[in-house]
């Protein structure tokens, strides 16, 4: 199924001059990128987009995190892209990230872990929506 789907390159990754690297890595995995945008978030922008974990001990920090420094906010689409950008991105904590994934050559921590994608179709819808209207999403063909 032809998916899209939210991914974010983190302040860290950001900062330590990977954003070229990640992107290239999408490309050659065959994800498209229909929509894409460097910014700063906005405390109010960072805990809306988190609200879902406002409860978590962690939220004050991922929020504090995710405001520290610029972000690049992209539209990838594929087949299957949702799930392919979590198996390319590995798991949420680098120590447990399988070899060759995003966070395990990008992430310091579970918490600074260089990217982020949404979790399944409804996230997608929802969190592609957060940043980008219909008119900012390319059409490749
Ligand atoms: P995900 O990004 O792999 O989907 P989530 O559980 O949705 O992981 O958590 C969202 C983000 O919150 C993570 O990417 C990470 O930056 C942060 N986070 C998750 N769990 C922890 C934790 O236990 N301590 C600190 N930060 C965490
Ligand atoms: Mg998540």
């Amino acid at each position: 199924m032809l998916e899209r789907t939210l991914s974010i390159i983190k302040p860290d990754a950001c900062r330590a001059g990977h954003m070229g690297e990640i992107i290239s890595r999408f490309e050659r995995e065959g994800l498209r990128i229909v929509a894409m945008r460097l910014l700063r978030l906005t405390r109010p922008q960072a805990e809306g987009f988190y609200a879902v974990h406002r409860e978590r001990p962690f939220f004050a920090d991922l929020v504090e995190f995710m405001t520290s420094g610029p972000v690049v906010v992209m539209v990838l689409e594929g087949e299957n892209a949702i799930e392919r950008n979590r198996r390319i991105m590995g798991a949420t904590d680098p120590a447990q990230a399988a070899e060759g994934t995003l966070r395990k050559l990008f992430a310091s921590n579970i918490q600074n872990n260089a990217v982020h994608g949404s979790d399944g179709p409804d996230t997608a819808r929802t969190e592609v929506a957060y940043f980008f209207s219909t008119l900012d999403q390319v059409d490749w063909d």
